[in-house]
């Protein structure tokens, strides 16, 4: 059903008129996503844009066209947003729905899990280059799509109230992750520094958004641009380190398999020094908190959204939520026991 609308919404582009093969991903939680290819090849990603989740459309495509032409730049691969045949960056259909569509890059290859130390190595260098060439960009001309997006306190409040209007099934289920929240909630507040320049961020840096070359192996770019607005670094090196220091899923089920392994940061970290990337001190010092702060942030959003029956994120099966809360509070945990260690490997590879 939606291949066809895809079909319907393609037509409505600048592109070369071809039999297209239209097949949907299934990765993403929250726009629908389509790869169009041409005799087997990739060419663009066609993308049915989540009103729900993005209630201003028109502040997140300002935001994403604002920022395309500083990312041109000869380390870093660009993708470029392809115009509707009325000249405008998105196609609206009858229903009032939003289709956008972007070039694929050739050749390029993204992961869910690693443990290949070469792979986090250069996820760190791409993060720099892209802050690097970010940062000259006009903060003033970016504003946030998702107010509140990575604030702990905005998600405390968002899961204290579902825990209120929960079913008694779910909070039986959820009971030990909901203690586990708790306890970890109470040891995250570290002295985060008072002094973090504001940035345009990426804001959703978990290692599937990382392109790499097929070939060469190399970092191309950073994908999946809607949640770029104003943040903080920290946000983003959590939220890629923690997809690399831990091996598996993020809804993995089976908690032993879940680890923080400090070579994989130790990598990262080498690869953001190699971006160049200059940092300020306090943005160093908050680089462990991030760490522990991201993956409960997700876990807290997923669990959160369980109690409310699954409202905000598309699942694959009936406890997808559950299970990714598990899985993420684990990595949070994990980093939490391993703070000073990470803290030690910051100022050894970035200084202080
Ligand atoms: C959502 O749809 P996707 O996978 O790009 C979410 C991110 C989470 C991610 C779960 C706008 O992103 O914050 O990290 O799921 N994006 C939004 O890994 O909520
Ligand atoms: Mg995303």
């Amino acid at each position: 059903m939606e291949s066809r609308l895809a079909e319907k919404a393609l037509e409505h582009f600048v592109i070369e008129r071809k039999r297209y093969e239209i097949t949907p991903l299934i990765q993403g939680y929250i726009n629908h996503s389509f790869k169009i290819a041409d005799a087997g090849q990739p060419k663009y990603l066609l993308q049915h844009l989540n009103k729900n989740v993005f209630q201003d459309i028109e502040t997140l495509m300002h935001n994403l066209q604002a920022i395309l032409p500083y990312l041109y730049h000869k380390d870093y691969t660009s993708v470029d947003l392809m115009p509707t045949k009325a000249r405008t960056p998105l196609y609206r259909d009858s229903e009032g729905e939003y289709w956008r569509l972007m070039t694929y890059v050739p050749e390029s290859i993204s992961y869910n899990t690693t443990n290949n130390r070469a792979i986090a190595k250069e996820a760190g260098r791409i993060l720099g280059i892209f802050h690097r060439l970010l940062k000259d960009v006009p903060k003033a001309g970016l504003s946030e799509t998702i107010p509140g997006f990575h604030s702990l306190e905005k998600r405390l409040t968002e899961f204290s109230d579902a825990r209120k209007n929960a079913s008694p099934t779910r909070i039986k289920k959820a009971e030990k992750w909901i203690l586990l929240a708790e306890a970890i909630v109470k040891n995250i507040h570290s002295d985060i520094p008072s002094d973090l320049p504001l940035r345009i961020c990426h804001n959703d840096t978990k290692l599937n958004n990382f392109l790499f070359s097929k070939e060469t192996g190399k970092a191309l770019c950073l994908i999946d641009l809607d949640t770029v607005m104003p943040g903080y670094f920290h946000c983003d090196f959590g939220d890629a380190l923690r997809t690399l220091v831990n091996p598996s899923e993020e809804d993995e089920k089976d908690v032993t398999k879940i680890s923080f392994n400090l070579s994989m940061a130790d990598s990262f970290l080498k690869g953001l020094k190699e971006s160049g990337l200059e940092l300020t001190s306090a943005e160093k010092l908050a680089l462990s908190y991030g760490a522990i702060l991201m993956p409960f942030l997700h876990g807290i959003r997923a669990l959160t959204d369980y109690l409310n029956n699954d409202l905000y994120y598309q699942i694959q099966y009936p406890d997808q939520n559950l299970d990714r809360s598990i899985s993420l509070f684990t990595v949070a945990q994990k980093t939490l026991a391993n703070k000073e260690e990470l803290a030690n490997s910051v100022g050894r590879i970035l200084g202080k």
